[in-house]
């Protein structure tokens, strides 16, 4: 474990921190701090608005009726709530494909091997390079001993953050880690705004703006189409859709569900039309990984989204 932290120990190890948003009513912690630290030395030079106080970001409002808004900020580290992630191997081949394995393991040292089913699996697994390319959102499965393996493959060199999100003792936690993919990171700068992008299947996605402002909720509704004509999605992990986004720079990450998900996962507004709700806690830009269900087959898209 030591050889892998001093193997690391180049990279950075940014701060990160998870805020859940949207229709995670109940259970909910509370803010806690996060730990680690921020050398992003390999973060992309794009982007000037670094923020200084995204981990005191702390929402105290009220429980607004349901879904939407409400949502502590959770600390985003290796550690948590008693919790930590280990990653048995954080170093892999570039462009291979590769057995990941990790553990989640309690104060006590024992590996956790029970936990809560959100959004109809038990870990979600997600992984971003630093430049927020290569985006992968994956669903591992435990051994008996509760080692969590799946298959894995980076495409580029670099460093990568990796989130194990999952709940247990109803406690959401989002865990985070780094892995890397030896040679030249050849670090992309985060796209500019723009209100529409193709998904990898093809698909047509409208995003109804690209600004939003810090602290204040707001819907981000996205609209689906195929040749100009509306599709609708079907439900994905038990929603219409799926949202993460996370901030540029520190990898802060958010875990934004639609408005609907307490209700069994109708897409919000009809036919092609899916909203979310979510409060920015800071400026900045952050990349929004939108995923949805056509035809059986998972679709990802990914926006900028200017925060003021
Ligand atoms: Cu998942």
């Amino acid at each position: 474990m030591n050889s892998v932290a001093a193997k690391l120990a180049g990279f950075a190890a940014a701060l990160a921190v998870l805020f859940g948003v949207g229709a995670l009513a109940g259970g909910l912690l509370d803010a806690s701090a996060p730990g680690g630290d921020a050398a992003a030395s390999d973060a992309p030079a794009h982007g000037t608005s670094k923020d200084d106080a995204m981990q005191t970001m702390n929402q105290t409002g009220s429980e607004a009726g349901g879904h939407g808004a409400q949502m502590p900020v959770r600390g985003l580290a290796v550690a948590e709530n008693g919790l930590r992630v280990v990653v048995d191997d954080p170093e892999l081949k570039r462009n291979e494909t590769e057995r990941l394995r990790f553990r989640i393991v309690g104060r006590d040292g024992e590996t956790v091997r029970d936990f809560d089913v959100e959004h109809t699996k038990r870990m979600h697994l997600i992984v971003a390079r630093r430049d927020l390319t290569g985006f992968q959102h994956l669903h591992p499965t435990m051994d008996a001993d509760g080692t969590w393996t799946t298959n894995l493959r980076l495409r580029d060199a670099g460093s990568y953050r990796l989130f194990a999100d999952f709940s247990h003792d109803e406690e959401p936690t989002t865990l985070a880690a780094d892995l890397r993919v030896d040679g030249r990171a050849d670090l992309q700068a985060l796209p500019a705004p723009a209100g529409t992008a193709t998904s990898d299947g093809g698909y047509e996605v409208a995003l109804d703006r690209t600004t939003a402002t810090a602290g204040e909720e707001s819907e981000l509704r996205f609209t689906v189409t195929k040749d100009g004509l509306p599709v609708k999605t079907e439900p994905y992990l038990g929603a219409g859709g799926h949202l993460v986004a996370l901030r540029e720079g520190d990898l802060a990450f958010l875990h934004v569900h639609p408005m609907e998900d307490a209700h069994g996962g109708e897409a919000a507004g009809g036919e092609g039309s899916i909203g979310f709700e979510s409060t920015f806690p800071t400026t900045g830009s952050y990349r929004l990984f939108l995923q949805f269900k056509i035809d059986g087959r998972i679709q990802t898209v990914a926006f900028t989204q200017e925060v003021r």
